[in-house]
């Protein structure tokens, strides 16, 4: 019997924030882009349960959350506390919280079984899988799992809501179940029952296109969408379809990768504080953006690149990339600020701008990274 087991931070670099500075602990924090009152261009990256009362959501406007911000503020309410996003501070503690997890595992394996440490996957930043199966049943996974959410509190202070099930499919939808500060554990009887009542939109994968066409079909629910045999689904999604058909049962097989692939690239992107076409205000941004990931290149395990990616988002929000891959792989800032250059310049032109749009965001990736 597998026993898997999500983490997912609480409104991570919300929180990690509220932590550091004591005197804010429970007003309304957003973590994003500058919102330069009200004129700001950027958007929410995450914003703590305090703030989401006010409707903030990750990923809105900046502008907007300013607009809610001000709204309660008129009603005596207390207003939003907007903080800069800092990547790499929150980057720290997620290896903090990654290195806790791992601890736990191994200790308490050991008292257990004296076997091999179990498998944890992280997915994203503030995210990971981990295999409980050595607990043999679902009580010990709990009991691990609330030792593991009290230990992150004590040493971090900073609050996890964890998932329990038979596979990581189940794992995600519990681990977001009862946040923040969730426990919950979903056992292989349970999950049939378990995943009915939700919206298909908790189904990791389905987004807001097939959302949309499942509504059309009046499938809202996952009990409603178990209605569709998989030929229908297959019709509907091509291949995906098949995938889809067993997620509305609850299962799934992928396994939880112990040594995730490191990262292969690493990029920056720049909403511009105003759409231009002047080359003297872009290059700066791309200049900057070559500098800071040739520096944080330096520090990572990696040595060199042979890719690199321009995206260019215009005006009316089109988006363009365009890769080069060097003849031999590369190292300092000077080369791939002279390569972005290279590859930047038709886009102030007809080359790659035939209408001669502004551009709005600017961004530089580097890939093929070698050790
Ligand atoms: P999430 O785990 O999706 O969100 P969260 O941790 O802030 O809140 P919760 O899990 O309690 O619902 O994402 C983790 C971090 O990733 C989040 O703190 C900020 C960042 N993020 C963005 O920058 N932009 C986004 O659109 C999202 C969803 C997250
Ligand atoms: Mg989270």
């Amino acid at each position: 019997m597998r026993i898997i087991a999500h983490l997912d931070m609480d409104a991570f670099f919300a929180a990690v924030e509220e932590r550091n500075r004591p005197y804010l602990q429970g007003t309304p924090i957003v973590v994003g882009s500058d919102p330069q009152g009200g004129k700001g261009r950027g958007v929410v990256s995450t914003a703590t349960y305090a703030a989401r009362g006010y409707g903030i959501r990750s990923a809105m406007p900046i502008r907007k959350a300013w607009e809610l911000s001000e709204e309660v503020r008129k009603k005596g309410l207390p207003p939003v506390v907007f903080i800069s996003s800092e990547f790499r501070k929150y980057s720290e503690v997620s290896k903090k919280i990654v290195h806790i997890v791992h601890e736990h595992l191994r200790e308490t394996q050991k008292n257990l079984f004296e076997m091999e440490p179990p498998a944890l996957e992280r997915a994203s930043v503030d995210e990971c899988f981990f295999d409980l199966s050595f607990a043999s049943s679902f009580k010990k996974a709990r009991r691990i799992a609330a030792v593991i959410k009290k230990d992150i509190l004590e040493r971090e202070q900073l609050t996890a809501s964890i998932g329990i099930g038979p596979n990581k499919l189940i794992a995600k939808i519990a681990s977001d179940f009862q946040k923040p500060n969730g426990l919950t554990v979903v056992t292989p009887d349970a999950v049939f029952d378990f995943l009915a009542p939700l919206d298909v939109r908790k189904i990791p994968g389905v987004g807001p296109k097939a959302e949309e066409r499942l509504r059309h079909l009046g499938v809202r629910t996952v009990a409603h969408a178990r209605k569709l045999d998989e030929e229908r689904l297959r019709g509907m999604f091509g291949k995906w379809g098949k995938e889809l058909y067993l997620k509305f049962r609850g299962e799934d097989d992928s396994p939880v990768i112990a040594h995730a692939p490191p990262a292969k690239s690493i990029g920056e992107q720049e909403t511009l504080p105003e759409d231009s076409l002047e080359m003297k205000i872009l290059l700066p941004y791309l200049e900057r953006q070559a500098r800071n990931l040739a520096r944080y290149l330096a520090r990572s395990g990696f040595k060199s690149f042979r890719t690199i990616v321009l995206t260019v988002r215009f005006a009316d929000f089109e988006t363009v990339s365009r890769s080069r891959t060097l003849p031999e792989p590369a190292v300092d800032a000077e080369t791939l600020r002279r390569n972005v250059t290279q590859m930047f310049f038709p886009f102030l032109d007809r080359r790659e701008n035939p209408k001669r749009k502004k551009i709005r965001l600017l961004g530089v990736r580097i890939e093929k990274l070698l050790p």
